[in-house]
Protein backbone atom coordinates (compact mmCIF):
# COMPACT_ATOMS: atom_id res chain seq x y z
CA UNK A 1 0.00 0.00 0.00
CA UNK A 2 1.63 3.30 -1.12
CA UNK A 3 0.37 6.42 1.22
CA UNK A 4 2.54 8.78 -0.39
CA UNK A 5 1.60 11.85 -1.46
CA UNK A 6 3.33 13.98 -4.40
CA UNK A 7 2.27 17.99 -4.39
CA UNK A 8 4.34 21.05 -4.59
CA UNK A 9 7.01 19.71 -7.08
CA UNK A 10 7.72 16.73 -4.41
CA UNK A 11 6.70 13.38 -2.84
CA UNK A 12 6.51 13.57 0.70
CA UNK A 13 6.46 9.53 1.83
CA UNK A 14 3.56 9.56 3.50
CA UNK A 15 0.31 11.75 4.02
CA UNK A 16 -0.46 12.33 7.59
CA UNK A 17 1.47 15.59 9.44
CA UNK A 18 0.47 17.43 12.81
CA UNK A 19 -1.90 20.41 12.47
CA UNK A 20 0.00 24.06 13.33
CA UNK A 21 -0.45 24.97 16.97
CA UNK A 22 0.14 21.01 18.28
CA UNK A 23 3.46 19.62 18.90
CA UNK A 24 5.11 22.34 17.23
CA UNK A 25 6.18 25.33 19.39
CA UNK A 26 9.26 24.10 20.71
CA UNK A 27 12.42 22.81 18.71
CA UNK A 28 12.04 19.81 20.21
CA UNK A 29 8.35 19.27 19.69
CA UNK A 30 9.29 19.29 15.93
CA UNK A 31 12.16 17.07 16.02
CA UNK A 32 9.83 14.84 17.41
CA UNK A 33 7.14 15.25 15.11
CA UNK A 34 9.94 14.47 12.45
CA UNK A 35 11.18 11.64 13.86
CA UNK A 36 7.83 10.14 13.81
CA UNK A 37 5.92 8.51 10.93
CA UNK A 38 4.88 12.15 10.06
CA UNK A 39 5.20 12.95 6.14
CA UNK A 40 5.84 16.61 7.06
CA UNK A 41 6.14 19.41 9.75
CA UNK A 42 4.62 22.66 10.63
CA UNK A 43 5.61 24.90 12.83
CA UNK A 44 3.00 26.72 15.68
CA UNK A 45 1.72 29.94 13.79
CA UNK A 46 4.46 32.72 14.24
CA UNK A 47 3.91 36.43 15.02
CA UNK A 48 6.79 39.00 14.57
CA UNK A 49 7.81 39.22 18.29
CA UNK A 50 7.67 36.32 20.65
CA UNK A 51 3.93 36.22 22.68
CA UNK A 52 3.61 34.20 26.00
CA UNK A 53 -0.38 34.20 24.70
CA UNK A 54 -2.92 34.49 26.70
CA UNK A 55 -3.11 33.18 31.03
CA UNK A 56 -4.44 29.76 31.68
CA UNK A 57 -6.67 27.30 31.56
CA UNK A 58 -6.45 28.34 28.04
CA UNK A 59 -6.77 23.92 26.51
CA UNK A 60 -9.36 21.40 27.93
CA UNK A 61 -10.22 18.20 26.53
CA UNK A 62 -13.46 17.48 26.40
CA UNK A 63 -15.45 13.58 26.12
CA UNK A 64 -15.97 15.32 22.32
CA UNK A 65 -12.79 16.59 21.61
CA UNK A 66 -11.04 19.77 22.45
CA UNK A 67 -11.58 24.00 23.20
CA UNK A 68 -8.40 26.33 23.20
CA UNK A 69 -7.77 29.66 23.76
CA UNK A 70 -4.08 29.85 23.63
CA UNK A 71 -4.12 33.11 22.12
CA UNK A 72 -1.16 32.99 19.46
CA UNK A 73 1.57 31.64 22.00
CA UNK A 74 4.99 31.14 19.89
CA UNK A 75 8.84 31.56 20.04
CA UNK A 76 8.73 34.41 17.46
CA UNK A 77 9.44 34.36 13.56
CA UNK A 78 13.33 34.35 13.86
CA UNK A 79 13.08 30.93 15.94
CA UNK A 80 11.32 29.53 13.16
CA UNK A 81 13.33 30.73 10.78
CA UNK A 82 16.38 29.14 12.71
CA UNK A 83 15.13 26.42 12.38
CA UNK A 84 13.86 26.12 9.26
CA UNK A 85 17.50 27.12 7.91
CA UNK A 86 18.76 24.09 10.39
CA UNK A 87 16.03 21.90 8.98
CA UNK A 88 16.98 18.31 7.46
CA UNK A 89 15.29 18.57 4.13
CA UNK A 90 17.02 15.19 2.95
CA UNK A 91 14.71 13.45 5.35
CA UNK A 92 11.62 13.83 1.84
CA UNK A 93 9.29 15.32 4.75
CA UNK A 94 8.40 18.90 3.37
CA UNK A 95 8.86 21.97 6.55
CA UNK A 96 5.85 24.20 6.32
CA UNK A 97 6.22 27.42 8.24
CA UNK A 98 2.73 28.45 9.51
CA UNK A 99 2.84 32.73 9.84
CA UNK A 100 0.20 34.58 11.76
CA UNK A 101 1.19 38.02 11.87
CA UNK A 102 -0.74 40.47 14.36
CA UNK A 103 -1.43 42.41 10.78
CA UNK A 104 -1.01 42.24 7.14
CA UNK A 105 2.24 44.79 7.46
CA UNK A 106 3.47 41.45 9.90
CA UNK A 107 2.29 38.81 7.55
CA UNK A 108 4.24 40.54 4.75
CA UNK A 109 7.12 41.33 6.33
CA UNK A 110 7.40 37.46 7.32
CA UNK A 111 6.95 36.45 3.62
CA UNK A 112 9.63 38.43 2.57
CA UNK A 113 12.26 37.71 5.14
CA UNK A 114 11.69 33.71 4.80
CA UNK A 115 11.79 34.76 0.65
CA UNK A 116 15.27 36.33 1.18
CA UNK A 117 16.16 33.13 3.01
CA UNK A 118 15.54 30.86 -0.29
CA UNK A 119 14.72 28.56 1.80
CA UNK A 120 12.96 25.71 0.46
CA UNK A 121 10.25 25.30 3.84
CA UNK A 122 6.85 26.36 2.71
CA UNK A 123 4.95 29.16 4.13
CA UNK A 124 1.35 28.60 5.45
CA UNK A 125 -0.33 31.66 6.02
CA UNK A 126 -3.00 31.45 9.06
CA UNK A 127 -6.28 33.48 8.23
CA UNK A 128 -8.47 32.01 10.78
CA UNK A 129 -7.09 32.63 14.50
CA UNK A 130 -9.90 32.63 16.92
CA UNK A 131 -8.53 33.70 19.85
CA UNK A 132 -6.56 37.09 20.07
CA UNK A 133 -9.39 39.00 21.93
CA UNK A 134 -9.95 42.16 19.45
CA UNK A 135 -8.75 40.64 16.21
CA UNK A 136 -11.68 39.10 14.35
CA UNK A 137 -10.94 35.91 11.76
CA UNK A 138 -9.69 37.40 8.69
CA UNK A 139 -11.05 34.79 6.83
CA UNK A 140 -14.77 35.66 7.45
CA UNK A 141 -13.87 39.51 6.23
CA UNK A 142 -13.37 38.82 2.61
CA UNK A 143 -12.24 42.18 1.10
CA UNK A 144 -9.98 42.24 3.81
CA UNK A 145 -8.88 38.41 2.45
CA UNK A 146 -8.82 40.14 -0.99
CA UNK A 147 -6.55 42.95 -0.10
CA UNK A 148 -4.17 40.19 2.34
CA UNK A 149 -3.67 37.95 -0.70
CA UNK A 150 -2.82 40.53 -3.21
CA UNK A 151 0.09 41.71 -0.52
CA UNK A 152 0.96 38.28 -0.23
CA UNK A 153 1.39 37.74 -4.43
CA UNK A 154 3.94 41.19 -4.15
CA UNK A 155 5.92 39.73 -0.72
CA UNK A 156 6.72 36.49 -2.11
CA UNK A 157 7.60 35.04 -5.11
CA UNK A 158 6.91 30.81 -4.17
CA UNK A 159 3.93 28.57 -3.51
CA UNK A 160 2.19 29.28 -0.92
CA UNK A 161 -1.04 28.15 1.27
CA UNK A 162 -3.32 29.43 3.67
CA UNK A 163 -5.13 27.90 6.57
CA UNK A 164 -8.92 29.02 6.67
CA UNK A 165 -11.59 29.11 9.06
CA UNK A 166 -14.50 26.60 8.88
CA UNK A 167 -17.56 28.38 6.47
CA UNK A 168 -21.31 27.21 6.52
CA UNK A 169 -23.04 28.61 4.12
CA UNK A 170 -22.10 27.69 -0.14
CA UNK A 171 -22.35 31.54 -1.23
CA UNK A 172 -19.58 31.57 1.69
CA UNK A 173 -17.50 29.07 -0.23
CA UNK A 174 -18.54 30.59 -3.01
CA UNK A 175 -16.92 33.56 -2.48
CA UNK A 176 -13.66 32.84 -0.92
CA UNK A 177 -13.09 30.10 -4.16
CA UNK A 178 -13.47 33.32 -6.22
CA UNK A 179 -10.96 35.70 -3.84
CA UNK A 180 -8.94 32.44 -3.99
CA UNK A 181 -8.69 31.38 -7.60
CA UNK A 182 -7.11 35.17 -8.90
CA UNK A 183 -3.74 33.27 -6.76
CA UNK A 184 -2.15 31.23 -9.10
CA UNK A 185 1.25 30.88 -6.34
CA UNK A 186 -1.72 29.76 -3.85
CA UNK A 187 -0.94 26.27 -4.09
CA UNK A 188 -3.12 24.59 -1.11
CA UNK A 189 -6.05 25.89 1.62
CA UNK A 190 -5.62 23.89 4.97
CA UNK A 191 -9.85 23.23 6.00
CA UNK A 192 -10.30 23.73 8.85
CA UNK A 193 -9.41 25.78 12.20
CA UNK A 194 -10.94 25.37 15.36
CA UNK A 195 -14.82 25.71 14.79
CA UNK A 196 -14.05 29.52 16.55
CA UNK A 197 -15.61 30.66 20.05
CA UNK A 198 -17.80 28.10 21.42
CA UNK A 199 -18.55 27.50 24.64
CA UNK A 200 -18.01 24.33 26.84
CA UNK A 201 -20.06 24.08 30.22
CA UNK A 202 -18.69 22.16 33.21
CA UNK A 203 -22.05 21.14 35.58
CA UNK A 204 -20.18 19.76 38.67
CA UNK A 205 -18.44 23.55 38.64
CA UNK A 206 -21.21 25.53 36.81
CA UNK A 207 -18.70 27.27 35.02
CA UNK A 208 -16.42 27.49 31.96
CA UNK A 209 -13.74 25.58 31.41
CA UNK A 210 -10.48 27.85 30.17
CA UNK A 211 -9.81 31.31 31.04
CA UNK A 212 -9.30 33.83 28.21
CA UNK A 213 -12.58 35.26 26.39
CA UNK A 214 -15.02 34.03 29.36
CA UNK A 215 -14.37 30.87 27.97
CA UNK A 216 -14.95 31.03 24.30
CA UNK A 217 -12.82 29.06 23.05
CA UNK A 218 -12.02 27.03 19.19
CA UNK A 219 -13.25 23.22 18.93
CA UNK A 220 -11.45 20.93 17.33
CA UNK A 221 -11.64 16.76 17.10
CA UNK A 222 -15.09 14.89 16.83
CA UNK A 223 -17.28 18.10 17.26
CA UNK A 224 -15.61 19.29 13.90
CA UNK A 225 -15.32 16.09 11.55
CA UNK A 226 -18.61 16.88 9.15
CA UNK A 227 -17.79 21.10 9.22
CA UNK A 228 -14.39 19.73 8.09
CA UNK A 229 -15.17 17.31 5.43
CA UNK A 230 -17.80 19.80 4.33
CA UNK A 231 -15.08 22.31 3.61
CA UNK A 232 -12.70 19.97 2.04
CA UNK A 233 -14.98 18.73 -0.31
CA UNK A 234 -16.64 22.08 -1.07
CA UNK A 235 -13.08 23.86 -1.81
CA UNK A 236 -11.87 20.74 -3.55
CA UNK A 237 -14.25 21.37 -6.26
CA UNK A 238 -14.62 25.17 -6.26
CA UNK A 239 -10.37 25.00 -6.50
CA UNK A 240 -8.73 23.47 -9.56
CA UNK A 241 -5.53 22.87 -9.82
CA UNK A 242 -5.25 23.63 -6.04
CA UNK A 243 -5.12 21.34 -3.01
CA UNK A 244 -6.96 21.33 -0.11
CA UNK A 245 -5.27 20.06 2.96
CA UNK A 246 -7.84 18.04 5.62
CA UNK A 247 -7.57 18.77 9.02
CA UNK A 248 -10.66 18.44 11.67
CA UNK A 249 -11.72 15.37 13.49
CA UNK A 250 -8.90 13.11 12.43
CA UNK A 251 -8.34 10.26 15.04
CA UNK A 252 -8.11 7.09 13.14
CA UNK A 253 -7.51 5.92 9.81
CA UNK A 254 -10.96 6.28 9.24
CA UNK A 255 -11.16 10.07 9.27
CA UNK A 256 -7.92 10.39 6.98
CA UNK A 257 -10.10 8.22 4.59
CA UNK A 258 -12.62 10.18 4.69
CA UNK A 259 -10.81 13.00 4.26
CA UNK A 260 -9.37 12.20 0.95
CA UNK A 261 -12.71 10.47 -0.08
CA UNK A 262 -14.01 14.22 0.38
CA UNK A 263 -10.61 15.55 -1.81
CA UNK A 264 -7.75 15.84 0.42
CA UNK A 265 -4.75 15.85 -0.66
CA UNK A 266 -3.12 15.52 2.96
CA UNK A 267 -4.60 15.03 6.16
CA UNK A 268 -3.59 17.13 9.46
CA UNK A 269 -3.75 15.73 12.95
CA UNK A 270 -4.47 18.07 15.30
CA UNK A 271 -6.48 17.08 18.71
CA UNK A 272 -5.89 13.53 18.82
CA UNK A 273 -1.77 14.29 18.43
CA UNK A 274 -2.19 16.80 21.62
CA UNK A 275 -4.00 13.53 23.08
CA UNK A 276 -1.86 10.70 21.94
CA UNK A 277 1.31 12.68 21.16
CA UNK A 278 3.37 11.64 18.04
CA UNK A 279 2.66 7.81 18.10
CA UNK A 280 -0.74 8.76 16.40
CA UNK A 281 1.11 9.03 12.87
CA UNK A 282 2.40 5.24 12.69
CA UNK A 283 -1.29 4.11 14.12
CA UNK A 284 -3.01 6.53 11.86
CA UNK A 285 -1.09 5.39 9.09
CA UNK A 286 -1.28 1.58 9.47
CA UNK A 287 -5.10 1.99 10.27
CA UNK A 288 -5.88 3.78 6.86
CA UNK A 289 -3.26 1.34 5.18
CA UNK A 290 -5.34 -1.45 6.46
CA UNK A 291 -8.64 0.11 5.11
CA UNK A 292 -7.28 0.85 2.06
CA UNK A 293 -6.15 -2.99 1.77
CA UNK A 294 -10.04 -4.10 2.77
CA UNK A 295 -10.92 -2.11 -0.10
CA UNK A 296 -8.77 -2.36 -2.72
CA UNK A 297 -7.08 0.86 -3.05
CA UNK A 298 -3.15 0.72 -3.16
CA UNK A 299 -2.77 4.16 -3.57
CA UNK A 300 -4.30 7.70 -2.12
CA UNK A 301 -4.78 8.61 -5.97
CA UNK A 302 -7.61 5.80 -6.53
CA UNK A 303 -9.99 7.41 -4.16
CA UNK A 304 -9.02 10.71 -3.70
CA UNK A 305 -11.82 13.44 -4.26
CA UNK A 306 -14.48 10.17 -5.42
CA UNK A 307 -17.11 10.62 -2.64
CA UNK A 308 -20.15 10.01 -4.66
CA UNK A 309 -23.75 11.65 -3.72
CA UNK A 310 -27.05 10.03 -4.12
O1 LIG B 1 -3.01 30.09 19.37
C1 LIG B 1 -4.25 29.92 19.27
O2 LIG B 1 -5.04 30.28 20.15
C2 LIG B 1 -4.86 29.29 18.09
C3 LIG B 1 -4.56 29.67 16.80
BR1 LIG B 1 -3.22 30.88 16.36
C4 LIG B 1 -5.30 29.10 15.72
O3 LIG B 1 -5.10 29.40 14.54
N1 LIG B 1 -6.27 28.21 16.03
C5 LIG B 1 -6.55 27.84 17.28
O4 LIG B 1 -7.43 27.02 17.51
N2 LIG B 1 -5.83 28.39 18.32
Amino acid sequence: IDLSVTWLGQTMPGCLYNASGVWCREADELEAVLASAAAAVISKSATLLPRDGNPEPRYCRTPLGSINSMGLPNRGFDYYLDYARRYRYGSGKPLFLSLSGLSLDDNCEMLRRLAEEGLPAVPEVNLSCPNVPGKPQLGYDFAATAEALDAFDAAYSGLYGVKLPPYFDPAHFAAMAEILNRHPRLAFVTCINSIGNGLVVDIDSEAVVIKPKDGLGGLGGDYVLPTALANVREFYRLLPGKDVVGCGGVKSGREAFMHILAGARAVQVGTCLYHEGPGAFSRIADELAMLMRVKGYRSLDAFRGRLRTL
